[in-house]
């Protein structure tokens, strides 16, 4: 998406209408006061924007910035309608409930999840003015598909407000545990919240699974324990209503990352970036949101035991970490930024050389085309985190691989590993193992690696995000009493 246009006349509401805590574009505010719209194109947007534009379709989010209430207007095709939030409910749905509560609890409580009802009172008020705007901005009878766990609560309550809507709903997280989850003092009422939906999506089968248990335990669901066969959605009787929850692997925009990444410019761009880090043997890359479930920790840990034991030389490796600000005013991620910066410190001050660092580290965003050509020049890319739902990261560089010369580390702790099975896996909790796949990643034949990257990419080419969003929707417009118009071209 480009710049947005000027404000559009009022509709009659949209016959498709994403609902994400974030709208697609990000109002940015000057220090003059002045106001601007940036667009952000994140992975979502392209999933879905072909989509949205051959159904006139609207997206429903907040602006990025506190106290903004900009009317409803079209950016390039598609009606943004902005929710509203104050300085406070940033603070207290925003940083407090959805990432101080959900986001630790539903990654295996890597750290402690905080229980405030203050935080859950405004989650529950917020969710409400989500679905008061996605009301207002929905056709009659029209598909509405609600996006990740900022908005657990929106499908029941979009659902008492508008019954003639369809109403999906994905989780781009994991889904936890029955005996992580039920924590949760409001556990029972998240649950009702997402089955309002009709259909209830989940990057995995385990999450699928997992929700379902919860259902059945907490919702009086019996129907819900019923197991489906593997791969295929399963059925959960609410009152009248079958709810249908599934799971849909996400990934990413494969062909275009795969063109952008066969250009001379990238490649040119690639051996320039190889000969500033000095062009050593080995280069390795990782390209995380600073986060805790990332594991940027760990694989630094298992550099730094590497290089003490010799089985590294600084003059053979480099690592370039590019790590993107994120969630900066929530105390957890402030005190894994500190920790990183100062492993960085630490192994550079014990390991590097003048004028060769052995750890480059970036903390800012790269523009994607940069993304790209970084990816291309990586030897080995190191995707070690303790939790993620899926992580695109790993798929982004299977997709720059186009020589085939790669070689992938992955946690088994993505979500990404239960597809991408030739990967170097390794478990981010046990360091001598992720020492290890490092190491078989560099130092495998040639012929090995080429073998496995050959497999990772069939993989990562053959299932992209608009197969994801196809597949969403026809599970929906199969469901029983769902009402789908939306049209999914296969062709972009
Ligand atoms: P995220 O936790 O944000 O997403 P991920 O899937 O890795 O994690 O996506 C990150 C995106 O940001 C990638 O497209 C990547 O290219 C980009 N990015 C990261 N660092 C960057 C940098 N320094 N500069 C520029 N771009 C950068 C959540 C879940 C994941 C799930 C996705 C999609 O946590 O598990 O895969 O949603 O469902």
């Amino acid at each position: 998406m480009t710049e947005p246009n000027e404000p559009g006349p009022a509709d009659a509401g949209a016959h498709f209408v994403v609902v994400a805590n974030r709208l697609p574009v990000d109002l940015v505010r000057d220090a003059d006061g002045t106001e601007h719209w940036k667009a952000s194109p994140g992975g979502l947007v392209t999933a879905l924007e072909s989509i949205l534009l051959a159904n006139h379709g609207a997206w429903v989010g907040w602006p990025g910035v506190a106290d903004a209430s900009p009317e409803p207007f079209d950016a390039d095709g598609i009606r943004l309608h902005s929710v509203a939030l104050s300085a406070e409910d940033v603070e207290l749905y925003y940083e407090g409930f959805s990432n101080g509560t959900l986001w630790p609890l539903f990654h295996d409580v890597v750290v402690p999840p905080e229980y405030h009802r203050e935080w859950w009172n405004s989650y529950v008020e917020i969710n409400q003015r989500f679905a008061e705007v996605t009301a207002a901005a929905a056709a009659p009878e029209a598909t509405v598909w609600v996006q990740d766990y900022q908005l657990l609560l929106v499908p029941k309550l979009l659902r008492k407000l508008r019954p003639d809507l369809t109403i999906g709903f994905f989780l781009h997280i994991p889904f936890p545990p029955v005996e992580l989850f039920i924590q949760l003092p409001w556990r029972t009422e998240i649950v009702e919240g997402m089955l309002g939906a009709d259909l209830v999506g989940f990057h995995l089968i385990g999450g699928a699974d997992n929700f379902r248990f919860l259902a059945a335990q907490l919702g009086g669901h019996p129907s819900a324990r019923l197991r489906s066969s593997r791969g295929k959605p399963s059925e959960i009787r609410v009152g009248e209503r079958l709810v249908r929850v599934g799971a849909f692997p996400i990934s990413i925009d494969s062909a275009a990352i795969d063109s952008v990444a066969r250009t001379r410019e990238t490649r040119q761009r690639a051996n320039r970036l190889s000969d500033e880090l000095g062009s050593p043997r080995v280069i390795m890359l990782g390209v995380d949101r600073l986060d805790y479930t990332k594991g940027i920790d760990v694989r630094l840990r298992a550099l730094e035991e590497l290089l003490e034991e010799g089985r590294l030389a600084t003059s053979e490796i480099t690592l370039l970490q590019l790590a993107t600000p994120s969630r900066e005013r929530v105390e957890q991620y402030q005190i894994m930024r500190s920790r990183i910066e100062e492993a960085v410190g630490r192994i550079n001050g014990r390991f590097g050389e003048i004028g060769h660092p052995v750890v480059t580290y970036i903390h800012r965003p790269v523009p994607k085309s940069e993304l790209t050509a970084f990816y291309a020049a990586a030897d080995v890319m190191l995707v070690t985190p303790v939790r993620d739902g899926m992580n695109l990261v790993a798929k982004e560089y299977v997709a720059s691989c186009t020589d085939g010369d790669g070689a992938l580390v992955l946690s088994e702790f993505a979500g990404a590993a239960t597809e991408l099975r030739h990967a170097y896996l390794c478990n981010p909790h046990d360091l001598n193992g992720v020492k290890d796949a490092i190491m078989a990643a560099i130092n495998d034949p040639r012929e090995e690696r080429r073998r496995r990257m050959r497999s990772l990419r069939r993989q990562v080419l053959g299932n992209d995000v608009h197969a994801w969003a196809r597949r969403f929707f026809e599970t929906l417009d199969a469901t029983p009493g769902t009402n789908v118009h939306v049209r999914t071209p296969t062709e972009r």
